[in-house]
């Protein structure tokens, strides 16, 4: 290896035409950042709108007997956006233990 082969033309980083090891490492880090990325922003969504739901809720533009009605549905909805944080803290947890 070190010879270095042709791919994709965003990859190669200083645009040579070849890639070599180092720019589809780089590559791959960048990828790999940007997905991390993407999880703690939806982790972070998905608590917010937790938080900004439950204050909703104990305004007094949702009648009682609706949010009675709905009951069942909001414990799923908070079922899944637990789990989304959930998920998240292990994954990153988990992700830290094995480096
Ligand atoms: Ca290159």
């Amino acid at each position: 290896m070190g010879q270095g082969h042709r791919m994709s033309p965003s990859i190669d980083i200083n645009s040579d035409g070849v890639v070599t090891e180092s720019e589809i490492a780089a590559s791959q880090a960048e990828m790999a950042e940007d997905k991390a990325d993407a999880q703690r922003h939806m982790a972070w969504v998905a608590m917010i709108t937790m938080i900004v739901f439950t204050a909703a809720l104990f305004l007094p533009i949702f009648p009682d007997g609706r949010i009675k009605a709905l009951s069942d549905l909001f414990g799923l909805f908070y079922v899944g956006m637990a789990s989304v944080v959930g998920a998240y803290m292990g994954m990153t947890a988990w992700m830290a233990k094995k480096k």
